[in-house]
């Protein structure tokens, strides 16, 4: 069997002293933490797309990277593809991936040739997860690059072109459901408008949801028991992406009666580019019982685009992981890698290299996360900050017994509330004291 990452050995946790390149400084995946190891905690997962395809072109250059794996024919760089995604996941010990139908097989002259090519990857596919235990997290259809979506997919004005994504989820769907998956992930990439003067929102709105019920319709009926999610994003491609962030995808799930079938599939960059913490997102979807899967990177603070980049941050790790442990963990979710390197780091050596960091960086969020938790001070001042709310006036609030008048009644009666700091700094300091202890 051809080697693609020649110089990337099997990749081991050697502690953070280590300085092999090739080496785990924080992640070791057996390790225990809080009664589970590691590996189970984080569910770490491999971007087909970003980590196999991508070559590195941006609107102003060509690709850097070549990703023809040495072959030619479509269908032999797919296969090759499947080769070196199943040979870096073993090395990296990286358990889960995922993918979207047009990154896997290539497309054919006709839906039916394409339809073929899927199921003829898809069969390379499952014998290499029978060979190596890999699992699929979840997978998904690309219906945003080509130009018969260039109107939107679910919310296109072209039946046609709305019938060509229905198609084209229900073999995606078949995909996922052979290989197992615990996930289908939607991402409307050209679900949203540029201008209101051609544009029918409503139609559209209820056309999209039209598209999901279809979609939970058919893989219930084939047994499917996993998620599905909707990924938010704010912006880019379309101006205004339906699917904004956390709180607009719960509107919509409620309100076309999705909630029961749909979580969110949280992407760290989608977040800052809505305006929000990453955290923040997270923590939206939790309340809400819609805390699903994470899409782990992180964008450039001056740079107001989709990066992709790999997640370093351990701050920001950090603050995510203690959301997720308060959600308590992932399910049928996982961490998927959407990320990609820069477009000069073109060798195969430096997707390892993205890797080992952005997986020690979580799993010094995850590590982290339960010190803040153990020790104690940060939760404990919450719960202390609110605690007025657990007798008196306040629990007459929390259970629905005061009225505006007895609430009249109350501030008539009492003097003017005192307060209390917030105490942002103190904690931010013990926060940094945990994080570089
Ligand atoms: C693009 C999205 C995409 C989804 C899956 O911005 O992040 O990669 O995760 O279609
Ligand atoms: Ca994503
Ligand atoms: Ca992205």
């Amino acid at each position: 069997m051809k080697e693609y990452f020649k110089n990337v050995p099997q990749v081991k946790y050697e502690g953070p002293d280590s300085t092999n390149p090739f080496a785990y400084k924080f992640y070791d995946a057996d390790r225990i933490i809080h009664g589970k190891p590691m590996k189970e905690h984080l569910k770490f997962a491999m971007s087909w797309w970003h980590t196999l395809c991508a070559g590195g072109g941006d609107p102003f250059g060509s690709p850097t990277m070549d990703r023809s794996y040495g072959e030619s024919s479509p269908m032999a760089i797919a296969k090759a593809k499947v080769d070196a995604g199943f040979e870096f996941m073993t090395k990296m010990g990286i358990e889960y991936f995922c993918f979207h139908d047009a990154d896997i097989a290539p497309a054919g002259e006709s839906f039916a040739e394409t339809k073929d090519n899927l199921n003829k990857i898809v069969d390379y596919i499952e014998s290499k997860m029978k060979e190596t235990g890999i699992k699929l997290l979840w997978g998904t259809s690309n219906c945003f690059n080509h130009p018969r979506f260039m109107h939107g997919a679910g919310t296109s004005c072209s039946p046609e072109s709305f019938a060509y994504a229905a198609a084209q989820i229900k073999n995606a769907l078949d995909a996922t459901i052979r290989l197992g998956g615990s996930g289908y992930v939607f991402w409307g990439g050209r679900e949203g408008y540029e201008t209101l003067l051609n544009t029918n929102m409503a139609l559209e709105l209820d056309n999209m949801a039209r598209l999901m019920h279809m979609a939970v319709d058919y893989a219930r009926s084939k047994g499917f028991k996993g998620d599905f999610y909707i990924e938010p994003k704010p912006k880019e491609p379309t101006k205004h992406q339906y699917d904004f962030d956390s709180a607009t995808v719960l509107g919509f799930l409620r309100k076309y009666g999705l909630d029961k079938d749909f979580k969110l599939n949280i992407e760290a960059n989608h977040a800052t580019l809505a305006g929000h913490t990453f955290e923040h997102e997270l923590c939206v979807a939790r309340i809400n019982n819609a805390f699903g899967s994470i899409d782990a990177n992180q964008g450039d603070p001056h740079l107001g685009w989709d990066t992709d980049q790999f997640p370093t941050d351990v701050y920001s790790a950090t603050l995510a992981m203690l959301e997720v442990i308060r959600a308590g963990g992932f399910t049928n979710g996982g961490l998927n890698f959407d990320a990609k390197v820069r477009r000069p780091s073109f060798e195969f050596d430096d997707i390892a290299y993205a890797y080992i960091s952005g997986m020690d960086t979580f799993a010094l969020g995850l590590i982290k996360a339960y010190e803040i938790i153990d020790d104690g001070r940060i939760d404990t001042f919450v719960r202390e900050r609110y605690a007025g709310y657990e007798s008196g006036i306040g629990k007459e609030i929390t259970d629905g017994k005061a009225t505006l008048e007895s609430l009249e009644e109350y501030t008539l009666t009492h003097p003017e509330p005192e307060m209390k700091s917030g105490r942002q700094e103190y904690l931010e300091s013990i926060f940094n004291s945990i994080l570089f202890k």
